[in-house]
């Protein structure tokens, strides 16, 4: 199995998880290390898979992992809204340059390939809309990351449907979890905290995230790869909506603070107000079923994780904080 931005947060989670529950699989990881994947996140499994510096745009490196591989599971992407705003070519660059590059060679080598993205494809919907994102709604991208991210997933049915890509797409919620990068809104608020800083919420602190822990992100796309039906998009969620307001005072309060001690800062351009995930499709016809269904004790969990490795987190935190100061944010 070749997995690329194993580096990165939900790919490092999705290596641990398969070498412990799987150890007949074969794994290389393929990783650029940028400023988002740290080498330290893959420490305790490094003996028990091959690990390869790369970019997924270069082909003469990702053809010869690709054709060595029976399966591609493509995590690598430029992640992060914040950054797409500041500057979006290296996420038109990796996100559909890259996701191109690792198309052609599945086609080449015939190589079954899973194809990782996000519900934000969708846009944003209304705060008091019963509606939920569903296989079917029609994408509508907000962001240069989003917009990318649909870009990329395009490719993907294209090159399923025109010649036989034997490929599955996954578009989740958001995730949270160990080795997220701080950048990201729980880590930032978290680490936040343990440094004696407020947490800083954007706007008004009212858009809603559709919550799902790593684990069970990473379970659901093993259970497509084992009875997805190629050429299919699943959507993964698992119920867990949350206003950013609350999510911010449960942090808070968990960490022994009072509710109310955050700052509102200057709001995300064009920031999606809400994105929620219908996942039945994934839940009756493959059989899948969160097993973190209670975000406060994955948040604890996740809190308790974070208080335990700041050598893990401590040396990215003043770099990610000097970017936002100089955005207001
Ligand atoms: P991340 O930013 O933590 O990790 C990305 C990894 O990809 C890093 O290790 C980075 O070094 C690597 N990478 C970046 N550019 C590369 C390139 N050109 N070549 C090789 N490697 C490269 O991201 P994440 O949060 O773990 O997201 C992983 C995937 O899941 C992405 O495709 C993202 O769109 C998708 N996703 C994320 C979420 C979420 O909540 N974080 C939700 C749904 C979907
Ligand atoms: O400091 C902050 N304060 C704040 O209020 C930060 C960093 C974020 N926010 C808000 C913006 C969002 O409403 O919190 C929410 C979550 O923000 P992010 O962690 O940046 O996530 P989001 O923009 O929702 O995108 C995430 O989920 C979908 C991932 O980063 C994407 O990779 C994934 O596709």
């Amino acid at each position: 199995m070749l997995i690329t931005g194993g580096a990165g947060f939900i790919g490092a989670n999705f290596v641990h998880q398969t070498v412990h529950e799987r150890p007949e699989v074969d794994v290389t990881v393929l990783d650029a290390l940028t400023y988002a994947g740290n080498a330290d996140s893959l420490a305790d499994v490094r003996e028990k898979i091959t690990f390869v510096e790369g970019d997924v745009a270069d082909a003469a490196a990702v053809d010869p992992l690709v054709e060595a591989s029976d399966v591609v599971v493509h995590f690598a992407a430029e992640s992060h809204n914040d950054n797409s705003l500041a500057n979006p070519w290296p996420f038109v660059q990796t996100n559909l340059i890259g996701t191109y590059t690792l198309l052609e060679s599945v086609r080449r080598h015939a190589v079954r390939y899973h194809h990782i993205s996000t519900d934000e494809v969708y846009g944003d919907l209304e705060l008091d809309d019963p509606a939920r994102f569903t296989e079917s709604t029609p994408y509508n991208p907000s962001s240069p990351y989003s917009s990318t991210k649909a870009g990329s997933d395009l490719l993907v049915r294209a090159w399923a449907r025109s010649f036989g890509v034997e490929a599955t797409i996954s578009n989740c919620s958001n995730n949270y979890g160990p080795f997220q990068h701080v950048e990201k809104f729980i880590p930032r608020q978290i680490t936040n905290v343990l440094s004696g800083v407020r947490p800083k919420l954007y706007g008004q602190g009212l858009n809603v995230r559709d919550w799902i822990h790593v684990d069970d992100h990473n379970r659901a796309v093993w259970t497509i790869l084992e009875k997805g039906t190629p050429g299919e998009t699943y959507l993964i969620g698992a119920d867990g909506e949350e206003n950013n307001k609350h999510v911010v005072e449960l942090i808070l309060q968990l960490l022994g603070q009072d509710a109310d001690a955050y700052d509102l800062v200057t709001d995300r351009p064009g920031h999606d107000m809400r994105y929620a995930i219908d996942s039945t499709r994934l839940r009756t016809e493959l059989g899948w079923e969160p097993r973190f269904p209670d975000f406060r004790s994955g948040l604890a969990e996740t809190i308790a994780w974070y208080r335990d490795n700041e050598a893990w987190w401590r040396p990215q935190k003043d770099a990610t904080e000097a970017k936002y100061a100089a955005a207001g944010q």
